[in-house]
């Protein structure tokens, strides 16, 4: 294997470290929010992909959040949700992305992000956790103007990375996403970060593992 594309959010970046605002913002219903938010950010990537009315996955975000503070019967001011859509471009980063990746880069891998969200919230996520010189491309949907599963973002990697898609492994720890690159051809691992249970989509993983730092003895060429 010659490269790894990797999902963002949920793999590389916790998306629930925005679950500290939202309890603060209010308590009591704080991780209810981020839960919500972050099922609903899905679902509206997923439908929009189906109504054929693509919207910036920064835009799909705010509707969730908006959506799921209205579910929950919550006020939600103007600086609030400013607030909350701020803190989404500096999300934590998991303990074992740092050395997972550096282990891979100097194992002579080259490494891509593949996400959903914008270059601009990308390139503010990897700044703020400090892992921007361990990457060599930040690949965002916006370019084709469809969200992940559809094939063409996974194909992405490859015409991005002018290389060989038989060459390049595609990482994430969301269950969907690893069967839809596994769908489209690349070799799939799926992080584990959750007690889920694989999809029942067919296109499973070909490696389960638990961390970043699970992958150097695997992808070594
Ligand atoms: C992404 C979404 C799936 O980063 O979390 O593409």
């Amino acid at each position: 294997m010659n490269a790894l594309g990797f999902d963002a959010y949920g793999t590389l970046f916790d998306v629930f470290s925005v679950a500290s605002l939202c309890e603060q913002l209010f308590p009591g219903q704080g991780h209810q929010l981020a839960q919500t938010w972050r099922r609903k950010q899905l679902e509206y990537s997923w439908l929009r992909s189906l109504m054929g009315r693509y919207r910036d996955f920064w835009g799909v975000t705010e509707d969730a959040l908006v959506y799921s503070a209205k579910s929950l019967n919550l006020r939600l001011i103007p600086e609030a949700r400013d607030q909350l859509m701020e803190s989404y471009q500096h999300l934590a980063v998991f303990p074992d992305v740092e050395p997972g990746l550096r282990a891979l880069k100097e194992g002579g891998l080259r490494l891509a992000i593949l996400s959903n969200g914008t270059p601009r919230m990308l390139h503010a996520a990897v700044e703020s956790a400090g892992i921007g010189d361990l990457l060599d491309a930040i690949i965002s949907v916006d370019a084709v103007k469809k969200f992940k599963p559809s094939p063409l973002v996974y194909a992405q990697l490859a015409s991005a990375l002018k290389m060989d898609q038989g060459k390049i492994g595609f990482v994430s720890s969301n269950n969907w996403d690893v069967n839809g690159a596994a769908s489209a051809g690349l070799t799939a691992f799926w992080i584990r970060r959750s007690k889920e249970v694989p999809e029942e989509l067919g296109y499973g993983a070909t490696r389960v593992i638990e961390a970043v730092t699970d992958l150097p003895p695997l992808v070594s060429s």
